[in-house]
Formats: structure tokens, sequence, C-alpha cells
């Protein structure tokens, strides 16, 4: 205890789809008590034991974080909460207040709270709209791409990424304890939850879709190709990041990569479990632009060197192990799901 304030694990968006799986992961562990932030309540599923306490209301109230930080001292901090990148652009000043203005009071407080001898570990997840390729042509020849290269946002979303990550470097080398680390998250699946807002979210639609046995209209084209990371690989990669020692570190952003998938290689691929599988393409041809800047995978040897990112599920398992056992629980009760 500090000054009678309970030191904490703080996430912000906990209600969100990384929110609710982080939740999940850290449900039964040791560690301090875990104080969630969100627009909206937490998921009837429950947090898990370690949660001490739900704040509902906005990153951006003032008085919230007056309350919050009374009663409690965070030692580190998961900062989800963010308007994605499809919703972004057609909300930009809400986008920017939230992304850019929201993350940057979060990070003067937690500077505040932070001493050089009890610094504050701030855990930010960017994305891979950090980067712009400049065409369709070049993204097909790019090599996976790394840290360093192409940081060209076309998005609002990327750039406000970007200057968190620039934020949250810069301030760090202050000096004052602020522990800043970042990874750039490539688009995530999740068996249990869909996502909302983002220009990924065929992928995740789509194979939901299958189980549902609904028909799918993919609003990118055929070719459009990202890469794709299993939720929970993705929650294991950021919290080996959150949790390792600060000296293994040599950047302050790294790429969490998975298998780079075409929509036609989801497709192929779903439908051999679900082969009553229907896709009608209608493009959204902003979003569809949007996916042709980012890249079509990302190297992660960084993250993989220096903090031991080892993602479980390769292109195959990614659907046979994971999603399409969990989806046909999720959905279907089916038996088969537990073998
Ligand atoms: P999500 O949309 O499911 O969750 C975001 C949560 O933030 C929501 O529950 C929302 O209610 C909350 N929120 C939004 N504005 C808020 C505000 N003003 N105050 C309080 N809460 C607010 O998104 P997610 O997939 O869980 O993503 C979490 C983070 O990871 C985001 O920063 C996102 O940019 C990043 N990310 C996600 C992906 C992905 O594919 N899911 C990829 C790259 C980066
Ligand atoms: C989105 O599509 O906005 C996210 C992301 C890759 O940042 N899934």
């Amino acid at each position: 205890m500090s000054g009678g304030r309970v030191p904490v694990t703080l996430i912000t968006g906990a209600a969100g789809e990384i929110g609710q799986a982080l939740l999940h992961r850290l449900a039964g562990s040791r560690g301090d008590p875990i104080v969630t932030v969100d627009l909206r309540s937490l998921s009837t599923a429950g947090p898990g034991d370690l949660h001490r306490e739900h704040f509902q209301g906005d990153i951006l109230d003032s008085a919230l974080w007056e309350q919050l930080l009374c009663r409690y001292r965070p030692t580190l901090i998961f900062h989800l909460a963010a308007i994605l990148s499809t919703r972004a652009e057609s909300v930009p000043v809400l986008a920017h207040r939230v992304n850019a203005d929201g993350a940057a009071r979060l990070l003067a407080m937690t500077a505040d709270l932070a001493t050089p001898d009890e610094p504050v570990r701030f855990v930010f997840p960017s994305s891979i709209a950090v980067y712009g390729l400049p065409s369709r042509e070049a993204k097909e020849a790019a090599a996976p791409v790394s840290e360093d290269e192409h940081l060209d946002p076309a998005t609002l979303y990327g750039a406000q990424k970007l200057y968190v990550e620039r934020l949250g470097a810069t301030i760090e080398r202050l000096g004052n304890g602020l522990d800043f680390r970042a990874v750039r998250l490539p688009g995530l699946i999740s068996s249990d939850t869909l996502p909302q807002g983002g220009t990924s979210d065929w992928a995740p639609e789509l194979i939901h879709a299958a189980a549902r046995g609904e028909p799918y209209c993919c609003f990118v084209n055929r070719e459009a190709r990202l890469p794709f990371c299993a939720m929970p690989d993705a929650v294991e990669g950021v919290l080996r990041l959150a949790l390792c020692q600060k000296a293994s570190l040599t950047r302050s952003a790294y790429n969490l990569g998975g298998p780079s998938l075409s929509a036609a290689e989801i497709i192929a691929r779903v439908a051999r479990d679900f082969p009553d599988l229907e896709v009608r393409f209608r493009l959204d041809r902003a979003r569809d632009r949007i996916v042709a800047g980012w890249p079509g995978a990302v190297d992660d040897t960084a993250a993989r060197r220096d903090f031991g990112f080892a993602p479980e599920h390769d292109e195959e398992t990614l659907f046979s192990r994971y999603l399409i056992p969990g989806i046909r629980r999720r959905y279907l009760g089916d038996a088969r799901a537990a073998g």
C-alpha cells in the first residue's frame, strides 16, 4: 500500500474483445487485484477472483480518474480502450479524443504516479495500422514488414496509434519512471467474441457466420490479405511483454505476427468444416483500401527474441485446434468440439 491506496493492475477497455480475453486469462492467476474501466459493463461471464472493481465510464472523464486514483495505485496498466479503425474514420473527432487525447492523458497521469524507484508499466496495444504500403503491388512484393519500415499510416486510427507509441517512448526517456511497452497487433480472431468497428473484421465475421449457418457478405476482395493471430496467442504475447524484465527489451514497440491469410484462403479453409458456407462479395471501397495499405505479413523476430513471443497456432491449427472447435461449441453445442 502507498498512502493507503491499494496497488492494482488497471485495464481500460476491459469490456472489449481483448479485455475479456485478458481478464479470462488472468482469472485464477496470482498478482495484484485488478481494476477495470470501460464505457460498458463487464460481461456476465465474470471477471475472476482477482477483479476488485469496475468503473463504468469514459476514460475522458476526469472525475472517474479522481475517484479511481484516490482508492487505487496502478502499478501495471493495460490501456485497451479505443475506437477501432473503420469506426474511427467515421467519427474522426471522437476518435482523436479517445485514441490520442485519452491515451495522452492517461500517459501523463501514469508519469505522475511513477517514480524512478517505483516505475509503472504501461502496456499499449498498437496495430499494423501504423504501417502504410504505397500500393497493392508494393504490398504483394514486400517481405514481412519489420518495425522500422513503412511507418506511413493512411488512416486516422493508424496515425493515432503511432502518435501514442511515440509519446509513450518519449515520456519514458524523461526518466521519471514511466515504463512504456507497445505491441503492434495484427487482425485478431476469437472463437468466443466478435469484433466491432475494425477493418480486419471480415475474417472473424465470416468464420462465425459459417458456424451459425448464415450467408456472409464480404466487404473486401478475395485477394485481400492480412496477418491474423488467435486471441489467446495475442493475449499471451501481450502478457509476456508486460511481465518480462525491462533489460531484455531492445525497442518500445514490437510486432506480434500470425498466419498471413487472404479472404479466399480463409473461405477455402472454413468450407472444409462448413461445406454449406455461402459468401458473397460486396466491396466496401474504403475498407478494402485500408486493407490494401496494411502489410500482408509482419516480421515478429524481435518479439520472439526479446520476450519469448511463441504463438501456439500456425495456419492450420489456428482453424483445426482453436477456431473450429471453439465456434462449434459456441453455436452448435457440438460434442465433436471437445476432441
Ligand atoms: P473493442 O472495441 O472490442 O474494445 C474496446 C473497448 O474500449 C470497448 O469495450 C469500448 O467500450 C471501450 N471504450 C471505447 N471508448 C472508450 C472510452 N472513451 N472510455 C472507456 N472505454 C471506452 O477492441 P479490442 O479488439 O478489444 O481492442 C483493444 C485494443 O487493442 C484497442 O486499442 C485496439 O486498437 C487494439 N487492437 C486490436 C486489434 C484487434 O484485432 N482486436 C488489433 C490491433 C490493435
Ligand atoms: C482493426 O481492424 O481496426 C483492428 C486492427 C488491426 O487494428 N483489428
